[in-house]
């Protein structure tokens, strides 16, 4: 006998991406109940529509239903926020963030240069993130121009509002922000993940993150120069703790679902001594 359950509606993971001349311009995930699906899909096209880069010339958009019992339920990290002078001093806090979160100095420092001096092949930006051994600082990812790349995470739909007045409340209502914290939170809920680096690619966003499972997620107003066109992500894995194909297949294929809030700390200057 097929017991239907009223509670659970159809679950669609809606992604989107959009390149132009095959450069990959941007991306978007979403998690949404069937009636919600169209909607979804229409706002995101606008939204690739719309990129300041101009409009691409393909978008892919993609909708497939998830079995809701897989889907992991989480809550969101911590969010903190430092204010740093410059560049220099952006990058010395993400890498004594890092140090903080278990790598070593060398792997730290290694992974910041590896985004200040752009990450895929001949400097281009990725599409996903690097994976770094935490321990030896190799790179792991198997398409270096490609990266891994975070997918099937969201807000519980009936719980975005919540999270998004929350987020405006504190100053942080940029969409990046939540964007940025939602795949974070699924990154820090991977198995062996010990940290996150990230800044975006976008020229005019300077604001990047250090996320960690016992610290949250780190913001740094600056981490790189406006009207720099790289950026990107790095993934730090304990290979003691979890296979690559492990982990790839969690971070691109486990569904996670974001139904509870962290904390939000107020912006706080960053100074050395608080390392
Ligand atoms: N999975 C893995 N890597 C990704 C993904 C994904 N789904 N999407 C983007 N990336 C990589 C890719 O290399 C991009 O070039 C890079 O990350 C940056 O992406 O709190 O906007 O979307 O103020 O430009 C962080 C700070 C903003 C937000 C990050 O990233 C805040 C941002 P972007
Ligand atoms: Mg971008």
């Amino acid at each position: 006998m097929i017991i239907s359950c009223p509670m659970m509606t159809s679950l669609y993971s809606v992604r989107m991406r959009a390149s132009s001349h095959d450069q990959h311009l941007s991306g978007a995930e979403r998690i949404v109940p069937v009636h919600a699906v169209a909607e979804t899909t229409a706002a995101l096209i606008e939204r690739a529509l719309s990129a300041p880069l101009g409009p691409p010339d393909k978008i892919h958009c993609n909708s497939e239903q998830i079995d809701p019992v897989t889907v992991q339920f989480a809550k969101l990290p911590d969010v903190h926020s430092y204010q740093v002078a410059n560049v220099q001093e952006g990058r010395l806090a993400a890498t004594q963030f890092l140090i903080e979160a278990g790598l070593s100095a060398d792997c730290a420092a290694l992974a910041v240069a590896t985004l200040a001096e752009g990450a895929g092949p001949g400097g281009i930006v990725m599409r996903g993130a690097v994976l770094m051994d935490a321990v030896t600082g190799e790179r792991l990812e198997h398409d270096p121009a490609r990266g891994v790349r975070v997918s099937r995470m969201d807000i519980l739909s009936t719980f975005r509002p919540d999270v998004e007045a929350l987020l405006v409340a504190a100053g942080l209502g940029h969409h990046r922000v939540i964007e940025a914290l939602v795949l974070s939170g699924k990154v820090l809920q991977a198995p062996g993940v010990v940290a996150e680096l990230c800044w975006s690619d976008a020229p005019d966003y300077v604001t990047g993150y250090v996320a960690a499972p016992q610290c949250g997620y780190q913001r740094i107003s600056q981490l790189k120069a406006a009207g720099d066109k790289r950026g990107g992500r790095v993934f730090f894995v304990d290979r003691s703790k979890v296979t690559v194909s492990a982990l790839v297949d969690y971070l691109e294929r486990q569904p996670v679902l974001f139904d509870a809030a962290g904390t939000i700390a107020p912006l706080k200057k960053w100074e050395l001594e608080d390392a």
